[in-house]
């Protein structure tokens, strides 16, 4: 047995991982000869998937990297994958780094606030302080969002229900559009072409200017080309695509071009859109208008979802080689790291759907239940020769596992993590750019639960050829080692990290586009026209029985984990198996609340994608579209229905029948 995966306190604990060797896997002498499955010897690297979800500690992220590319593969998909890729994907392009520039103290200094298809109040409460805090000093919150989300509608504390009876609630947002699901690239476009229009008015009457052309002279590229697309563009195929009125797009631009400071927050119903990539071009576009970004009050603010989503992109997790400095690693570690593009998370289900891997390995996560098609992933996920699943929490996956299926339980983050060298620190990279440390403190669920970090260290150190500059068993006795290792590689960003990551509020990441350093191409902040503005992303839905589902989150649940049956701030209670719909769509199918209801995919793969259980609901949303939960519903989203340019599943726009059983 390896000694890496021992218990440092408990040696004599037994370890399933163990049999775990490449020259001897299975190793029939080594486990009882439990495993006959015919895997043979080392598994080609290729045919192996390492996803990580994004709870995951820098260094540990680095750790897991580093073993997946010594292992000779760049098939390192991970939960961004399904939430943030666009983001990385246009911020690169557009500003030149792949992350949000707004700081906290940004928002102290900010004048008006866009929030386009993100729910703060159930998916990020924290950042409700700082919007409560805005709102008193009278900053302008402008909302685009097909329902009304209660929790951005007004603050309440949640946790101080006295409070809630005492004092008035804060309003949160002064305008409230509920534009149609997707409809956010026309309705920005419309944002964008009111802005120029002003401007261009503002220029015959020789008045004051009122896009930044200061700025945009200086800092810009590529601004002419989309001033002559938007001022083309036609403001009936704005309001038909957005589903809002001209005039309601016109009230939000003058607030805008009044503010002299913006940003713009941004979550899952922007980015889990077919044309989501171009959407968030025009979101950068709008902000760039008015110089909104590298300034103090202003910036791009792309909500996060797991505690390290982005930290773990920060230190290697990535598909993409070039986002990672492989020659870096080369240098420090003596290996040949692999060059060809690795799979994303799409690319993976299909290579699993159509028995191209042997194996999968899960750092958190639960993919049978988070990602598209659950009725071709699950068989095909039980023809798998191998998965592997680091977890804190049992879950479906679990359940539905590869022929050989390891769980490997470990400690949470709020856990105390004891290894040789005494109690250890992690750390992580937060949405606004900030890495601070962090330290469990709980006593562990049992004293044998092994640490990712070692677990990651053991499996590295007994899977691959030994590597004296891999210091396996160095890394997981002490993590402090891995904080040197990632200072190394990433010096800019991590050098002095023991001492800085203690800092109040942690560090920050060096991001050039807050000092107007544009590390793009062209060396300048991109104005992007996108090139698919004419095209209507949803031709299916073009019939009107055919409705735009988006699929959602509730207060009580944390992505696949559901904790509860009531959604209480939408006031649906003891079931989330329910479709909301427009009321008067209902009455136009005949529909009355609590009927039951078959949904049906409109997709033309000739693969049948059917789900019954649901329940009627009438609900505030736009007529046209319809709502149902994640991830109950996903069975119904099909795997090759995804953004383009970034691969992110189109969970909030899937073309959807609504049929009413017979009672
Ligand atoms: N309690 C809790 N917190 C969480 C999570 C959780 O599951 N539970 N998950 C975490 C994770 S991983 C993530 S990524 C984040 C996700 O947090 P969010 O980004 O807030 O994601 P969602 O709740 O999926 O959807 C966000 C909003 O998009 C709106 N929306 C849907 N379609 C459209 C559209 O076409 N246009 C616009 N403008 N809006 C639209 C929905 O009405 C909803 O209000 O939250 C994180 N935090
Ligand atoms: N239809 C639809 N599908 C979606 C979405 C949607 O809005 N609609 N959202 C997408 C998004 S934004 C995301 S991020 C994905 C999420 O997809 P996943 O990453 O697959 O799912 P999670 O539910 O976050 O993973 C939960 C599991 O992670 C493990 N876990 C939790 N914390 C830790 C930890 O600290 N360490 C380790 N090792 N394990 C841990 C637990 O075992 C838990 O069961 O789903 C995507 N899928
Ligand atoms: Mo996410």
């Amino acid at each position: 047995m390896p000694e890496l995966l021992t218990h440092p306190k408990t040696p004599e604990m037994p370890r399933q991982v163990a049999g775990f060797k490449s020259e001897s896997w299975p190793a029939s002498s080594r486990n009882g000869g439990r495993h006959q499955i015919g895997i043979p010897g080392r598994l080609p690297s290729e045919s192996a998937v390492f996803y990580t979800s994004g709870r995951a500690s820098l260094g540990t992220s680095y750790l897991y990297s580093l073993f997946a590319r010594a292992y000779g593969t760049n098939n390192l998909p991970d939960s961004s994958n399904m939430c943030h890729e666009a983001t990385s994907v246009v911020l690169t392009k557009s500003i030149g780094v792949p992350v949000g520039t707004v700081t906290l103290e940004d928002c102290e200094h900010t004048d008006l606030i866009f929030f386009f298809g993100q729910n703060t109040g159930t998916n990020s409460p924290r950042m409700l302080h700082q919007l409560e805090d805005a709102r008193r000093r009278g900053v302008q919150i402008i909302t685009f969002n097909p329902l009304r989300e209660r929790s951005l509608e007004r603050f309440e504390n949640p946790k101080s229900p006295a409070e809630m009876l005492i004092k008035p609630a804060t309003l949160i947002s002064t305008q409230y559009h509920q534009l149609m699901i997707g409809g956010d690239a026309a309705a920005l476009m419309g944002l964008c072409k009111a802005v120029i229009e002003m401007d261009d008015n503002a220029q015959a009457m020789g008045s004051a200017r009122v896009i930044d052309h200061e700025f945009i002279e200086d800092h810009c590229a590529g601004f002419d080309k989309f001033a002559a697309a938007a001022r083309e563009y036609d403001w009936d195929d704005i309001v038909r695509r957005s589903g809002l009125s001209r005039t309601a797009i016109e009230a939000a631009a003058v607030v805008y071009t009044r503010a002299p400071r913006a940003m713009a927050c941004y979550g899952m119903g922007l980015t889990q859109h077919k044309n989501g990539v171009e959407t968030i071009q025009l979101l950068v576009n709008l902000l760039l208008l008015r110089g909104n970004i590298g300034r103090r009050g202003t910036g791009i603010c792309p909500v996060r979802g797991h505690s390290n989503v982005q930290g773990q992109r920060t230190v290697g997790i990535s598909e993409k080689p070039e986002l990672v400095p492989l020659d870096r690693l080369e240098a420090q570690y003596r290996f040949a790291a692999p060059r060809k593009k690795g799979l994303n998370i799409i690319e993976a289900c299909e290579a699993l759907v159509n028995g191209k891997l042997q194996a999968v390995f899960q750092l958190g996560g639960n993919l049978v239940r988070s990602v598209p098609d659950r009725a071709r992933i699950e068989p095909a996920w039980r023809e798998l020769p191998l998965s592997v699943s680091i977890a804190t929490k049992l879950n479906r996956n679990h359940l539905i596992h590869g022929k050989i299926g390891y769980i490997l339980p470990c400690l949470g983050r709020s856990e105390e993590d004891i290894q040789p060298s005494g109690p250890q620190a992690v750390s992580v990279e937060d949405s606004i750019a900030c890495i601070h440390g962090s330290r469990g403190r709980r006593p562990p669920a049992s004293p044998n639960l092994l640490s990712e970090t070692r677990i990651i260290a053991g499996l590295a150190k007994a899977t691959l050829a030994p590597n004296p500059l891999m210091d396996w068993a160095g890394w997981a006795d002490d993590y402090s080692r891995i904080r040197t290792a990632l200072g190394e590689t990433y010096p800019e960003i991590f050098h002095d990290m023991e001492r800085r990551m203690w800092l109040p509020g942690g560090f920050p990441r060096p991001i050039k586009a807050r000092e107007r350093i544009w590390q793009t191409e062209s060396q300048r902040a991109n104005f992007i026209t996108p090139e698919g503005l004419k095209e209507d992303p949803h031709p299916q839905d073009s019939h009107r029985d055919v409705f735009r589902m988006m699929t959602l989150r509730s207060n009580d649940q944390f992505n696949t984990t559901i904790y509860g049956y009531n959604d209480r701030f939408r006031g649906i209670k003891g079931t989330r198996m329910v479709v909301l719909l427009n009321r008067d769509d209902m009455i136009r199918l005949g529909i009355d609340e609590g009927d039951m209801l078959m949904l049906e995919t409109v997709w033309d793969d000739g693969i049948e994608r059917k789900m019954s259980g649901f329940r009627a609901t009438g609900y505030d949303i736009p007529p046209g579209c319809c709502a149902t939960y994640y991830p109950e519903a996903n069975a119904l989203m099909p795997l090759s229905h995804y953004a383009a340019g970034s691969f992110t599943p189109a969970a909030k726009s899937i073309p959807i029948r609504v049929i009413k059983l017979s009672n």
